[in-house]
């Protein structure tokens, strides 16, 4: 007998994984364990019969031969296998992209790859071997498919996952099915766990990064919880934010983090439990740990861990083009031309009077007017920035205040300027 199975708390792309197995091996069961994600389990209610799929108590381990794994590389994460792990006998076959989780299955075989999402990797074999998929087949696994790759955006997706996307809507997935079971509308304790973290969260700021703490005692499990902490780190908008809670004699903390600053699996790693980049959990015992130390350890890991990395000085432009108060607007057209900018400081006494942009001479409409001097045109209100300022954290005032022209002041002294073009230049030249 082969059988197919993968972890416990089942989200959509283990499931389809799982189906996926069942398809490229006529004969294996999918075996599913009973902790299956909330929307999982709803779907599995309404469609379970129309897939080759039992739990584990069901299945007679005496005569399992093969086995296949997915979407994990950890024996702890499946439900009830124990029994298999020390047969010598038994063939082991594993698909998973969880690359920098070290994992304790020996397989015979492996597929193992960093890519969006597990049922990628299988999709892209029921490809080449050019298998038709049922409407349902391709719908459940767009549905893995858009889970972990947050519907192709995630940074982890790769040009494979959107081929295998399109492979599923070629063969009628639907994404009517699709979109009910991956925007499941929030339930009341949903929405009150998401009121009080939202009152109760402590924001630090970490060198330009935001990361929120929430320690939550919650007399009932939420469903689906992390996907109310990932709706409360973007309505508070924070980079990361953890949630500390306490389920009997057990902490459990839960990550999740926008930026590439903040590993949550690695975070997460260093307190005995795991994760990728964006998403992560632990689970420590309570006599460990109070939850105040948990905490602790993650900020301290976080001071250690975020750098400043690239800062303003790094990208700014020097020297900086200046021109006096006086300077007739005809002469600023000629500069900005002949230095091929779009922006010059005016500087009065080695200060700040004021900046003139491209966009001002647009406002020019008589003749004369380009005789007057800059002082008439130029905006006054200029918002200056510091050179060991983040990318991020300029980027923020750009969009604020709708300014492309940001002079880097050090010690009262102007040391350089930032323009659009200098943080374009650095987030699609550098950062890809
Ligand atoms: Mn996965």
């Amino acid at each position: 007998m082969h059988i197919v199975t993968t972890h416990k708390n089942t989200d959509f792309d283990a499931l389809a994984s799982t189906i996926a197995v069942t398809l490229l091996c006529p004969g294996a069961v999918g075996v599913i364990p009973h902790a299956t994600n909330r929307n999982v389990e709803q779907f599995l209610s309404t469609h379970k019969t129309a897939f080759n799929l039992i739990q584990p108590g069901e299945v007679d381990f005496s005569r399992v031969r093969e086995l296949t794994v997915v979407d994990t590389n950890q024996w702890s994460r499946l439900e009830r296998m124990e029994k298999l792990k020390n047969n010598d006998q038994l063939k082991i076959n594993l698909w998973d992209h969880h690359i920098s989780v070290v994992g304790d299955i020996d397989a015979t075989w492996q597929c193992q790859q960093q890519i969006g999402a597990t049922v990628t990797l299988l999709l892209l074999e029921l490809e080449q071997r050019k298998m038709t998929l049922s409407p349902l087949d391709s719908t459940v696994m767009l549905l893995g498919l858009y889970e972990d790759t947050g519907r192709l955006s995630f940074p982890s997706t790769t040009a494979d996952d959107a081929r295998a996307a399109a492979y599923l809507l070629d063969n009628g997935a639907d994404l009517h099915v699709a979109n009910f079971f991956l925007n499941p509308p929030y339930e009341k304790d949903q929405q009150e766990a998401l009121f009080t973290m939202m009152q109760e969260t402590e924001i630090l700021d970490l060198h330009g990064v935001s990361v929120g703490f929430n320690q939550m005692q919650l007399q009932q499990k939420i469903p689906e919880l992390s996907s109310v902490i990932q709706l409360c780190r973007r309505v508070m908008g924070v980079d990361a934010l953890f949630v500390l809670l306490k389920y009997g004699d057990r902490h459990t903390v839960i990550g999740r983090s926008a930026v590439d600053d903040i590993h949550i699996g690695n975070i997460m790693k260093n307190l005995g439990g795991g994760g990728h980049s964006g998403a992560g959990s632990a689970s420590i015992k309570n006599g460990e740990k109070t939850s105040q130390e948990i905490r602790d350890d993650i900020l301290s890991f976080l001071k250690k861990n975020i750098s400043r990395g690239i800062t303003i000085a790094d990208l700014m432009s020097f020297p900086v083009i200046s021109i006096s108060a006086e300077t007739s607007m005809h002469r600023v057209q000629e500069i900005m031309e002949e230095k091929n900018v779009r922006g010059l400081l005016v500087m009065e006494q080695e200060k700040i009077a004021g900046i003139i942009v491209l966009w001002d001479l647009k406002r020019l409409k008589k003749t004369r007017q380009w005789a007057s001097p800059v002082k008439a045109f130029m905006s006054r209100d200029v918002t200056t920035i510091s050179p060991e300022m983040s990318p991020a954290e300029v980027t923020k005032i750009i969009m604020e205040k709708e300014i492309g022209y940001l002079p880097v002041v050090h010690d009262g002294k102007v040391i350089g300027i930032v323009t659009r073009t200098d943080l374009l230049s650095f987030y699609y030249g550098l950062q890809s």
